[in-house]
């Protein structure tokens, strides 16, 4: 049996190789975009959301092919978010995987097509490269990847963020905009992973469960890193949260309060997949990753 640092090593090199090869430019006019969408989703990055599709999906059987198209989408949405959170229109930050953001690379004009293209991209790979699983399933598919990043997921989260500069929120308020900015495509990168699987019911809710509280988690920490880590060690801006009066876990609560809640949520975590067993090992080792992670 593969141990988890091997089996995810072997994943992001693979993945690697499928998004390099999923943005090859067609011709030499277009190799200006291709160059900026390359810099913002290859080298960097620890590919969670690829390893939550593979954990997932190979809990259930899903076919590794059909998981890296899956995987490689989910990158490249959220290699777009990225690039426009970056935008000095938005967290106006320079830097980003320890290398210049993709504005500060390419400029902003070109950032804003590469994160457009991305997105486009993600949805053009999983239609033209999914058809085996059926059009039910990748209907279904899709209508839970774009639920996740439109109006009422990410892009939601990221409008009430902005909107609440330098604000009050509340618990709740807290939870309800971390939950779609930053939860919502880590939920789906786990319900797309099982929907490319044969889950029944029961491993359905459990992933569903599993993936909404990785989500609130990843979250968390990161406020908590925010707040305690240098920039050199999470090779964007430290700080950024304070710098910009957000709101965030760190601030409505103590960083001991804060650090707890990650406790919390981590042992649910773990809890709603322990059925699975064995063959939800993955999943239990990345909660602990996503609890643990330094960057
Ligand atoms: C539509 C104009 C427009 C912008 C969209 C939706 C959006 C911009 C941004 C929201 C996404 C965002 C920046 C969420 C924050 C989540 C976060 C902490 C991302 C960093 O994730 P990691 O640590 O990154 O997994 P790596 O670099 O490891 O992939």
């Amino acid at each position: 049996m593969t141990n988890f640092s091997d089996w995810a090593l072997g994943i992001q090199q693979r993945m690697e190789g499928v998004l390099s090869r999923c943005l090859q430019a067609p011709s030499q006019d277009l190799a200006g975009l291709y160059e900026a969408m390359r810099y913002a989703v290859l080298d960097g990055g620890k590919r969670i959301r690829s390893l939550l599709v593979f954990a997932a999906g190979e809990s259930v059987g899903a076919s590794i092919d059909h998981l890296e198209i899956i995987a490689a989408a989910v990158e490249m949405i959220h290699a777009y978010s990225l690039v426009h959170d970056d935008m000095p229109e938005m967290d106006n930050d320079v830097l980003r995987r320890g290398k210049p953001a993709c504005h500060v690379q390419f400029g902003q004009a070109m950032a804003l097509l590469a994160g457009d293209a991305l997105q486009t991209r993600a949805f053009e790979l999983l239609v033209n490269h999914l058809a085996t699983l059926g059009s039910e399933r990748i209907t279904l598919l899709l209508r839970t990847l774009t639920h996740a990043v439109g109006p009422d997921g990410m892009v939601g989260g990221q409008a009430i963020d902005f909107e609440h500069i330098g604000q009050s929120l509340n618990h709740d308020q807290i939870e309800r905009m971390h939950q779609l900015k930053t939860g919502s495509l880590i939920h789906a990168a786990v319900m797309l992973g099982g929907l490319a699987g044969h889950w029944d019911h029961e491993q359905e809710l459990m992933l569903d469960i599993f993936g909404k509280q990785v989500g609130l988690l990843f979250q968390v920490v990161d406020d908590v890193l925010d707040a305690t880590a240098s920039t050199q060690m999470l090779g964007k801006t430290a700080g950024k949260d304070a710098y910009h009066h957000k709101p965030t876990y760190a601030t409505i609560l103590t960083l001991d309060a804060a650090r707890r809640l990650a406790m919390d949520l981590h042992l649910s975590a773990i809890g709603s997949v322990s059925p699975f067993g064995q063959k939800g090992r993955y999943l239990a080792a990345l909660a602990d990753f996503i609890l643990q992670r330094q960057f």
